[in-house]
């Protein structure tokens, strides 16, 4: 059965960029509801961490530079079929593919600086949330 939770992030291209309010915004107007929710910033062993899937990718180092460079918001969101819908919310992870009415269409820059985070699974949603949130943070 699908979960109804999953995890995103702001990344920090769209945090420098003031996009903080419009992302949240677009979030809650899609009907996900607010779990959790900081400002934090991602170590370099964070980001490694986080992206391992993507060690071997020639992008891996640009990937993790650029997850650390500043703030990022975590938060973790609720809503039935959440991983997916949150998915098609945030849109192709190239924005020049990414469909109208998405995040990532109208935030995001490339494929790299793209924006948002959104989790691939049920797993790895209980997983990237349960790295930033104890369960006191959790509403
Ligand atoms: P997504 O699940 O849409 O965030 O995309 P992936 O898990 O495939 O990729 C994770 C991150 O790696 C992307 F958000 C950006 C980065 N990436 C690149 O910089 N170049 C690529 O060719 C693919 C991914």
């Amino acid at each position: 059965m699908a979960s109804n939770r999953t995890f995103t992030m702001i990344k920090p291209d769209a945090v420098e960029k003031g996009n903080i309010g419009g992302i949240l915004n677009m979030i809650t107007e899609g009907g996900f509801r607010i779990v959790s929710l900081k400002l934090t910033q991602l170590t370099v062993a964070d980001a490694q961490q986080f992206y391992a899937v993507h060690s071997e990718r020639p992008f891996f180092g640009e990937l993790v530079e650029f997850m650390t460079r500043g703030p990022i918001v975590a938060a973790i969101l609720e809503k039935d079929n959440a991983v997916e819908d949150f998915r098609t919310l945030i849109g192709a992870t190239n924005p020049a593919d990414a469909a109208e009415g998405t995040i990532r269409k109208k935030y995001a820059t490339s494929i790299g600086e793209n924006a948002v985070h959104g989790s691939d699974s049920d797993e790895n949603a209980a997983i990237e949330g349960a790295f930033h949130f104890a369960g006191r943070e959790m509403f």
